[in-house]
């Protein structure tokens, strides 16, 4: 009788620890999420820190909503950002670091295609997944199938603006003015050059700068003497603004569009250039006014937050992180980062502050252009 009730209180005490143990499982898997270790290389500082301090607060932003679901998602999100300095050689330490001492399962950046086309053979090869969430350089996610971006190329913006500008002002020709030191604003030379001619729209002087220069009066006096109908430019923002600044300062007068590449798309340009940057003409991959749903909880969520209405740097980052949360859902892990390749390459028609978002089957952003105009010191929709 002993025995058989000994046995009995065993088989319950079994029962009950399984019980308890399975509940345990239950709700440690409720309580704790598993974390994705994120890594963030964006310049923080340097030649590009305009579009960096916009793009970590972005990505700031999805982090919180996301982490605060995180309860249903069962996903939480731990950012690591490195300031890569807007220098290709510190954003080789950065994606060292995260890579091989963070043990990211995936890095968001960096800031410029300069350091990108470096950097991102570093992820390629060690077989982890970065996206690009400002990099319109030719040629970025052609380094290898780890390589993706949110971020449209200047081949997709550009022609768009090129025909736009045709169209609405009828120019015929131009001068042409960029960067001959930095990947973005060289291949932004070339999609210029291309469009330019494919719209048989006449390049009466190319003229050339480099990072950090200031004065840019011999090449605008030159600009000047040629009278073209609008001057195009090729430049980061800190460039750019000092060319806008400078060409009306010079007498190039107002009548005389001045249209940039994905560098000018900063508010910074209206901030630097004050009322010389009102009519500068941009393509973009996003535009604040879009009624997108989603947009608009975003621009509401950011400006509350941070005091100031988002950038297209901010939303791309913003994007991103969600591009991430979809992926890694699919991939079924937070810590493989071969499996949130794959789910990557399978984001398909995602609802994004960028709208319904996919990528190409080469990794690069697939949605809409916009071509904006800078009216009262902010940036309108000109056309599409
Ligand atoms: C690039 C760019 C810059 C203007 C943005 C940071 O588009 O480097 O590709």
């Amino acid at each position: 009788m002993d025995v058989v009730a000994g046995n009995c209180a065993k088989k319950a005490m079994v029962v009950l620890a399984l019980v308890l143990g399975l509940s345990g499982i239950c709700s440690r898997a409720s309580a704790a999420p598993r974390e994705a270790k994120i890594g963030f290389a964006l310049s923080l500082t340097g030649a590009a820190a305009a579009y960096g301090e916009t793009q970590k607060d972005g990505a700031q932003l999805a982090i919180e909503e996301i982490n605060a679901r995180a309860g249903q998602t069962g996903i939480k999100i731990v950012p690591v950002f490195e300031d890569d300095a807007s220098q290709p050689q510190q954003g080789v330490n950065v994606f060292n670091r995260l890579l091989f001492a963070d043990k990211v399962v995936a890095i968001i950046g960096p800031t410029l295609s300069n350091t990108a086309q470096v950097t991102d053979r570093i992820a390629q090869k060690a077989g982890v997944p970065v996206l690009g969430i400002s990099n319109t350089a030719k040629g970025i996610t052609d380094i290898g199938n780890y390589v993706f971006r949110d971020s449209l190329t200047e081949m997709q913006v550009i022609p768009d603006t090129v025909n736009v500008v045709e169209k609405k002002l009828g120019i015929k020709k131009v001068a042409l003015m960029y960067g001959n030191d930095d990947a973005f604003t060289k291949s932004g030379y070339d999609v210029f050059k291309k469009a330019l001619r494919d719209s048989h729209i006449k390049i009466v002087t190319e003229q050339t700068f480099a990072k950090g220069d200031r004065d840019f009066s011999a090449q605008l006096t030159e600009i000047r003497s040629l009278k073209p109908d609008a001057l195009v430019v090729s430049a980061l923002v800190e460039e750019a603004s000092g060319i806008v600044a400078q060409a009306r300062r010079l007498g190039i007068p107002a009548s005389v569009p001045i249209i940039g590449g994905n560098g000018f798309n900063s508010p910074s340009l209206m901030k630097n250039a004050g009322k010389a940057a009102e009519n500068v003409i941009v393509g973009a991959a996003w535009n604040e006014s879009s009624s997108n749903p989603l947009n608009r909880a975003f621009v509401r969520a950011y400006t509350a937050k941070f005091g100031s209405p988002p950038d297209q740097f901010a939303a791309q980052a913003y994007a991103a992180v969600y591009i991430m949360l979809d992926a890694l859902k699919r991939s079924g892990s937070t810590d493989n980062p071969k499996a949130l390749r794959e789910a990557l390459a399978g984001v398909n028609d995602l609802d994004t502050v960028l709208g319904k978002f996919s990528f190409t089957p080469g990794r690069d952003a697939q949605c809409k252009p916009v071509v904006e105009i800078v009216k009262n010191g902010r940036f309108t929709v000109f056309g599409e």
